[in-house]
């Protein structure tokens, strides 16, 4: 295995250098070029330390960097699936540093960068930052599918607010920017307003909220309010805070990692996933569980990606 990656140092120097970032392998999994050039690469990931709007606790800035680092302790066999699913070739873009000046200026700048890493047809990730930026990857696909796109969205919030703290750009109101062309499907959802309610009633929107995970047949109803093709945003805040208390606006209640894994495996398999994201990691220094828990998701989804595309 050490072939496969940098990181595996022998001296004891270079142990202790493996917490520089700037002594690390940039790539997920700390893969080396073999498997992580864009040349040979399946799957593209695309980093956005973006934050603007954060509302309570900030640092979604360093989301993606924390993932890249922890993803490097994951181990590269994935013994559900019996595959080592990086050999399909996982390339990591550069940090997409949005420079224009104000939320919707930057997310045009986005647009064309993310159009750039769609446009060699790889299966693209993109990494957050907050979950303002989904807007950019949802919209992008509504052009290209004919707004024949459903979003699956992992997250404790319905972001359907038309506004929040005075901004439309804000990460509570991410879905609403979206939702006249691509239907949002909500899972673990446990913390609206009245007017996100009233919305979801008058659209008719699926959402499974938080205490229905694990009922029976939870996820049928997930899948049945998807169309075939599906954009896949992953908010880590739907997740238990015990288990991801680095996020911006953590919520008690939430979903487990086998409840996570259940349904990304059967959305996988079932539905056309064209591209996805992870957002709103904001990391705690000195917890890594989270940032360990947020790489391995991601790698999850490339495998389960993997199995279905194999
Ligand atoms: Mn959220």
């Amino acid at each position: 295995m050490g072939q496969r990656r940098h990181r595996r140092g022998s001296s004891a120097l270079k142990r202790a250098m493996s917490d520089f970032s700037w002594e690390d392998p940039y790539a997920f999994l700390g893969l080396g070029e073999e498997f992580a050039s864009l040349e040979r690469a399946q799957v593209a990931l695309l980093p956005v330390p973006f934050e603007a709007t954060t509302s309570y606790k900030e640092g979604t800035r360093r989301g993606p960097e924390a993932i890249l680092q922890a993803s490097r302790h994951v181990e590269l066999y994935d013994h559900e699936l019996d595959s080592e699913p990086f050999r399909v070739g996982i390339h990591t873009y550069p940090m997409v540093e949005l420079t224009a000046g104000g939320p919707e200026a930057a997310l045009a700048e986005l647009r064309e960068r993310y159009a750039e890493a769609c446009a060699g047809g790889r299966f693209v990730i993109m990494l957050g930052g907050e979950h303002t930026i989904t807007q950019v990857p949802a919209l992008y696909w509504a052009d290209r599918l004919n707004d024949e796109l459903g979003i699956l969205q992992f997250d404790a919030h319905a972001d359907l607010r038309d506004s929040f703290h005075g901004t439309l750009w804000s990460h509570a109101c991410v879905m609403r920017r979206v939702v006249d062309r691509v239907k949002p499907t909500g899972v673990g959802i446990r913390a609206i307003d009245i007017e996100e309610k009233r919305l979801i009633d008058e659209l008719g929107l699926t959402m499974v909220y938080a205490e229905e995970l694990g009922r029976p047949a939870w996820e049928e109803r997930v899948l049945a309010a998807l169309p075939e093709n599906v954009y896949l945003s992953f908010d880590v805040d739907f997740f238990d805070p015990a288990l991801v208390p680095a996020t911006g606006t953590p919520e008690p209640g939430g979903g487990t990692w086998d409840q996570a894994m259940t349904l990304l495996r059967r959305v996988f398999a079932e539905k056309n996933v064209v591209a996805a994201d992870v957002v709103e990691l904001a990391p705690l220094p000195g917890i890594v569980a989270p940032d360990f828990l947020v790489a391995k998701l991601v790698y999850k989804m490339i495998g389960y990606w993997e199995a279905k595309n194999r």
